[in-house]
């Protein structure tokens, strides 16, 4: 056989284990591991995950190139390696992902690349800078930089937040799957099932946006109930306020509380608190077991609608959380995206307006960087005499945010986020 350029495998790796096939942290450590493995200098890897499941990447080695698309739904993952020169055995590679990925069955398919024997060598010596060392050295110097995205995303739209791709945790419970991943731009985050839920650098918005414009309408409240939230940024918030008597909180999954812990203290700050009563347990049956006219404001600090959260977009939690709320009392609930979640948004609207009625229920938006579209709503729906606007205290508003050197609510955010442009007033007419 004559001599060539470079070995490029094909491979195909059948019945691999399904939550590998999905791990983009995983299957970029052992991508480039495998690389390693077989000698190869490591220059580059960029890996993406897809929701909600699959993953595709790239290690760029000074040698050419690994590769690789994931079908976690088929156990599958087609492989590319192409190596150039003696040195590297493409064959290393695929022995060690065989393993990693947990495959039943690896084949492929050998071709080789550039023969040697069909070209003619030309003289290109004019391209080759002045070298700084010798080969080795300059082997040596070759700096491996890491591309590992995380991808938020529907069938049609997606946010991608680079991170350093280390896990910095992560726990299957029965309803989801909870990590921590660092990420360049916005620090360290929490995911939910492959969502964005907080990071460090944009929580205060969401958390200052669910929590203030309820407790400054309401302008006293004392016994809160939180469904959801177990990162803690909400109750960070709510424990701002002297009068509140009791904090209750309701959240399905106890990992979120020990991720948030553990990796972010300056959210989760408030757990041992003591006018907290943390119940890890489910808060559409919590709301279904409570006392009429038992709490003065109900935060729904919820995930998307899939999953465990489903049900806190269904009309039988919302009435039993208007049975609950006393006479004068607020309910307000994160309620995704115009843009993202449309379908969601729109039915929450319409759902709440029959349980409470049409003149009570009031949508307002916020800009939250991490979320996709960036564009988030929430809604406070109302007992009583409660308005979110007219019974603000802007005085009282601007002295509460100067106090706590907030970072996103004052009297003004609070009036000009029920300002809705008229494409999104129409989606809810
Ligand atoms: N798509 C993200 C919706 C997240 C809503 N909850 C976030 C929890 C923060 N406490």
């Amino acid at each position: 056989m004559s001599k060539t350029l470079g070995r490029h495998i094909l491979v195909e790796f059948y019945g691999c284990t399904p939550d590998i096939m999905n791990d983009v942290i995983k299957i970029e450590q052992s991508m480039v591991n495998a690389a390693i493995e077989a000698r190869a200098t490591v220059i580059n890897s960029t890996f993406h995950h897809f929701s909600p499941y699959g993953v595709s990447g790239v290690v760029v080695i000074q040698e050419s190139h690994l590769a690789i698309h994931t079908w976690p739904e088929y156990r599958y993952a087609a492989v590319d390696i192409f190596t150039c020169g003696d040195e590297v055995n493409p064959w290393v590679s695929f022995d060690f992902l065989k393993k990693a990925f947990e495959a039943d069955y690896g084949s492929a398919i050998e071709i080789n690349r550039g023969q040697v024997d069909l070209m003619e060598r030309v003289n290109i010596d004019y391209l080759i800078k002045e070298r700084q060392g010798t080969e080795a050295e300059l082997k040596h110097q070759v700096t491996f930089k890491r591309d590992v995205w995380f991808t938020d995303k529907d069938e049609n739209l997606a946010l991608s937040l680079r991170h350093t791709g280390e896990l910095l945790y992560r726990a299957k419970s029965e309803f989801q799957t909870v990590q921590i991943l660092d990420s360049y731009a916005f620090g360290k985050m929490l995911t939910i099932d492959n969502l964005v839920m907080t990071t460090e650098k944009d929580e205060f918005i969401y958390h200052e946006m669910i929590s203030h414009i309820s407790m400054q309408a309401h302008g006293n409240a004392k016994k809160i109930l939180v469904i959801g939230g177990g990162d803690g940024g909400t109750i960070r918030e709510l424990f701002r306020y002297p009068q509140v008597e009791k904090v209750v909180m309701v959240e399905i999954d106890g990992n979120v509380v020990e991720a948030c812990k553990l990796h972010l203290p300056q959210i989760a700050c408030e757990f041992e608190n003591p006018k907290l009563e943390l119940h890890i347990a489910d808060g559409i049956q919590y709301v279904k077991d409570a006392p009429n006219q038992s709490f003065d404001v109900v935060l729904v600090d919820g995930s998307d609608p899939a999953g465990p959260a489903e049900g806190l977009f269904s009309a039988s939690f919302y009435q039993n959380v208007q049975r609950i709320l006393k006479s004068e009392g607020i309910l307000a609930l994160q309620s995704e995206s115009p843009h993202f979640h449309k379908k969601a948004f729109i039915e929450l609207n319409s759902c709440l307006k029959d349980i409470f009625g049409n003149d009570r229920v009031f949508t307002y938006l916020a800009h939250i960087p991490t979320y996709p579209t960036g564009l988030w709503s929430f809604t406070c729906a109302t007992k009583g005499n409660i308005h979110p606007i007219a019974n603000l205290n802007e005085e009282k508003a601007n002295a509460f945010s100067d106090q706590h050197q907030l970072k996103v609510y004052d009297a003004a955010v609070h009036k000009a986020s029920f300002v809705l442009p008229p494409f999104v007033k129409k989606m809810l007419s």
